[in-house]
C-alpha cells in the first residue's frame, strides 16, 4: 500500500490561549486579565467574554461591547525583563499587525492600520487594541466587531465603525475567527519578544492605510496631515499640509478631514 501524502495541519498557537477563561459577561476582560496577571497566571492566558458592561478604550474612552455578537478578548503577555523597558510601548504595534493579518485572513482584505493600532476598513474602525502594563506583564485587550447588519453596533458609531461581516459580506464564525486571531498574533508577539520594535516596523508600515489623512490633537492644537511611516522607536511620522514632519509619540489622532 502506498502512503498518501498528509497535508500539514495549520500551525496553532503554542502558548497564546493555552489557558483560557470564557465568560458570559464582565465589566472588562482586561480587568480580569490584569487581576490574573497580578496573581501569577501563565504567559498567554486569555480571557474572553460574550459581553462587557464597561468595555474601555484608550484615554478613558468607552468600547461599545453589546452582548453576544462581537469579540472581546484580553491576553496576558509576560515581557522578558532583560529587554529595555523603553521598548514596551511598541508591543501595541505588534498586536496591531497580528490583528490586521487575522481580519485579512478572514476576508477583510482591505483592512489596514491607523497609528498606533486601530484597524480600519474604508476609514471605519473594525478593531481596537488597548495595552496596559502590570509589572512584568502587559495585558493586551482586543475588540473586533464581528456580526453585521442593523443594530450590530450602537447608532452613534454608525458612521465611524464597521464589522467583519459587513466588510466581507459573509457571516462570521466566532470560534473560527478567535482561532485565526490567536494564530496570527502569536508569531508577531514572538518576533517582538526576540528582537523588539525593529522586528515590527517594516510589517506595520506594510499594513498601514496608505496616505491616511489624520488630525493630531497636539496639546489642544490640531495638526492635519498624512501618515508617512514610523520612526525606529515606533513613533508616527506625520507630514502636515505645509510639508513639516511631526513625531507623534502620544495623543489622539482622528481620521480626516478630507482635503
Ligand atoms: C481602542 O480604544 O480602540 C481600544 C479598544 C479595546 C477594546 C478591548 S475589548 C477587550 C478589552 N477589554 C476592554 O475593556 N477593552 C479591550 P480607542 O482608540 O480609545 O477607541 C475608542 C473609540 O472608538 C471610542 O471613543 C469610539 O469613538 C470608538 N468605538 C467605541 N466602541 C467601538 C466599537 N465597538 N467599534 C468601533 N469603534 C468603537
Amino acid at each position: 500500500m502506498t502512503a498518501s501524502p498528509v497535508a500539514a495541519a495549520p500551525a496553532g498557537p503554542r502558548w497564546l490561549g493555552r489557558h483560557r477563561i470564557e465568560l458570559a459577561s464582565c465589566a472588562s476582560t482586561s480587568d480580569i486579565a490584569m487581576a490574573l496577571a497580578r496573581a501569577g497566571c501563565p504567559h498567554g492566558t486569555v480571557v474572553r467574554a460574550d459581553a462587557q458592561t464597561a468595555g474601555r478604550g484608550r484615554l478613558g474612552r468607552a468600547w461599545a461591547s453589546p452582548p453576544g455578537r462581537h469579540l472581546y478578548l484580553s491576553a496576558v503577555v509576560r515581557i522578558d525583563p532583560a529587554r529595555p523597558t523603553t521598548e514596551r510601548a511598541a508591543l501595541t504595534l505588534a498586536v496591531g499587525v497580528g490583528v490586521v493579518d487575522a481580519v485579512r485572513a478572514a476576508g477583510a482584505t482591505a483592512a489596514g492600520l491607523k497609528w498606533p493600532n486601530d484597524v480600519l476598513v474604508d476609514g471605519r474602525k473594525l478593531a481596537g487594541v488597548l495595552c496596559e502594563a502590570s509589572g512584568d506583564a502587559i495585558v493586551v485587550g482586543i475588540g473586533v466587531n464581528l456580526a453585521g447588519g442593523d443594530g450590530a453596533l450602537p447608532p452613534d458609531l454608525a458612521g465611524s465603525a464597521t464589522t467583519l461581516a459587513d466588510a466581507t459580506g459573509a457571516a462570521v464564525d466566532r470560534p473560527a475567527f478567535i482561532a485565526t486571531l490567536l494564530a496570527a498574533l502569536e508569531p508577531w508577539l514572538d518576533r517582538f519578544a526576540a528582537a523588539g520594535p525593529a522586528a515590527i516596523l517594516g510589517p506595520w508600515q506594510d499594513r498601514m492605510v496608505p496616505g491616511l489623512r489624520l488630525t493630531w490633537d497636539r496639546a489642544g492644537q490640531p495638526v492635519t496631515g498624512r501618515a508617512a511611516g514610523l520612526d525606529p522607536d515606533g513613533a508616527l511620522r506625520l507630514i502636515d499640509d505645509a510639508g513639516a514632519t511631526h513625531r507623534v509619540v502620544a495623543g489622539d489622532l482622528a481620521v480626516g478631514p478630507p482635503r
